[in-house]
């Protein structure tokens, strides 16, 4: 159990030092025959990508997914054609209409103000191109394609493409193609990992190149989004998740542990829990312990190696330091489970959601509460946001200024032009400023 300083250094974070686990690194020594660096993995797959397009997509399937796909995009048949149990249907249909009916609120539009100026404003238009990111891996994540392809459609984007790792039989899980189906999504790459970002990034035969790539991943993933950046764009980098659940001595144990161990079951997921209560951190160990034992396999493997690897226990001395440690850490998902949560909300700063109270657990903003559940991971949440509209627009500023305006300010304009040594900014406002010829 952290306490003071100690725990305010667990709570500490450093994006780019984030310890790769042991288990990534073996993996890689494995595959390559050498240590190398998640990113020189990355780097070598991109640059393999780049060159040589869909065969590189296909090798690295093969090589790090187990299955060699002949056709990368999934047929229109196919996609046509899937089928998943109507109340899985249902729950898919109700998960969209949520999130879609969540972003349809977002303020996102421009303004043109037509003044004594002239007129100054934002267009703000969408992006033209946009590719999904969809995990599969340990489970194949039908709710993230919604969560992250539904708020980019009530942007505007006219064209939305996705790519998502096969499962090792070569397939797409069908509940992932009745979700892109009901979404009016026609365009599905079987390729994932950062091999899949690449193809985002530099485009291939059968991938189209994107102008902005948005959706969660693993490590691989992240590190990808991040050195194809400028070449395309990223909505931000987020990767394996976590939750910083804050107990107050109020808080029912089972509750505490079952949010925790929600979590937990993601691969890489760092579970932190803050109490202010001694007792209740011990209950809830006994808890988890418990649940633990309870879940199936794999889910319980999954689980307990992010509990032992990487959960964080806190013993907070009052409710104001559990929030300062909250907010240092910066966590994506922010669980309040205290006698009264709705009092803490002001004093939450940095965090990618926040979960208010028993009734509203992260679980359920992962499926259908309505926010999207890409929030920002990693201490990311200090300069970034869970997907949204926004990600998907651009603003272009518009200057549409009279020539009273001009006459007004362009003297201020030419004499900083002057101050920068840039005499051919001055001489292009005063041109129209008449009286001084050039
Ligand atoms: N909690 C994950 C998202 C997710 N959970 C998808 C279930 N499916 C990251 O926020
Ligand atoms: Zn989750």
């Amino acid at each position: 159990v952290l306490q003071g300083p100690d725990a305010r250094a667990a709570l500490t974070r450093s994006f780019d030092q984030t310890p790769v686990p042991d288990a990534v690194l073996a993996r890689i020594e494995q595959t390559f025959g050498e240590p190398l660096t998640p990113t020189q993995v990355v780097e070598r797959i991109l640059a393999d990508v780049r060159a040589r397009g869909d065969d590189a997509l296909r090798d690295w399937t093969a090589q790090l997914d187990g299955t060699r796909p002949e056709t990368l995009e999934v047929t229109a048949e196919e996609i046509q054609a899937a089928q998943i149990e109507p109340a899985l249907h249902e729950a898919v249909n109700l998960a969209i209409r949520r999130v879609r009916a969540f972003y349809q609120q977002q303020p996102a539009h421009g303004f043109l103000n037509h003044g004594p100026d002239g007129a100054l404003g934002q267009l703000v238009r969408p992006i033209g191109r946009v590719g999904v990111y969809v995990p599969g891996g340990l489970a194949p994540l039908i709710s993230t394609l919604i969560h992250t392809g539904v708020p980019a459609q009530v942007a505007g984007v006219p064209e939305i493409i996705v790519t998502t790792p096969p499962g090792k039989d070569g397939s797409v899980h069908p509940a992932i193609l009745v979700a892109a189906r009901e979404m009016g999504i026609t365009r599905i790459f079987k390729v994932g990992g950062a091999q899949a970002v690449g193809a985002m990034a530099y485009g291939t035969a059968s991938i189209p190149s994107v102008d902005k790539i948005a959706g969660p991943g693993n490590l691989f993933v992240v590190i990808a989004k991040r050195l194809v950046y400028g070449q395309t764009g990223i909505e931000s980098l987020p990767g394996p998740t976590e939750t910083l659940v804050v107990a107050d001595d109020t808080a029912d144990a089972r509750y505490v542990a079952a949010d925790l161990l929600a979590q937990a079951e993601h691969n890489g997921a760092e579970p932190v829990l803050v109490s202010t209560s001694r007792e209740k951190l011990l209950e809830v160990q006994a808890e988890l312990g418990q649940q633990l034992e309870n879940l199936p396999e794999p889910n319980r493997t999954w689980a307990r190696d992010s509990v032992n690897a990487r959960m964080k226990i806190v013993l907070a001395t009052d409710i104001d330091e559990a929030l300062d440690l909250a907010n240092l850490y910066a966590p994506e998902h922010l669980c309040l489970l205290t006698r009264d949560p709705w009092s803490l909300l002001g004093r939450v700063q940095r965090a990618g959601g926040v979960f208010v109270g028993e009734a509203s657990m992260e679980a359920l903003g992962d499926y259908v509460a309505g926010p999207s559940h890409v929030m920002p991971t990693g201490g990311t949440a200090r300069f970034t946001s869970p997907v949204n509209v926004r990600d998907f627009q651009n603003i272009i500023s518009v200057v549409g200024v009279n020539e009273e305006t001009l006459r007004r300010i362009g003297p201020a304009a030419a004499r900083l032009a002057r101050a920068e040594g840039l005499e051919a900014h001055a001489r292009a406002v005063e041109s129209r400023l008449g009286g001084k010829e050039q």
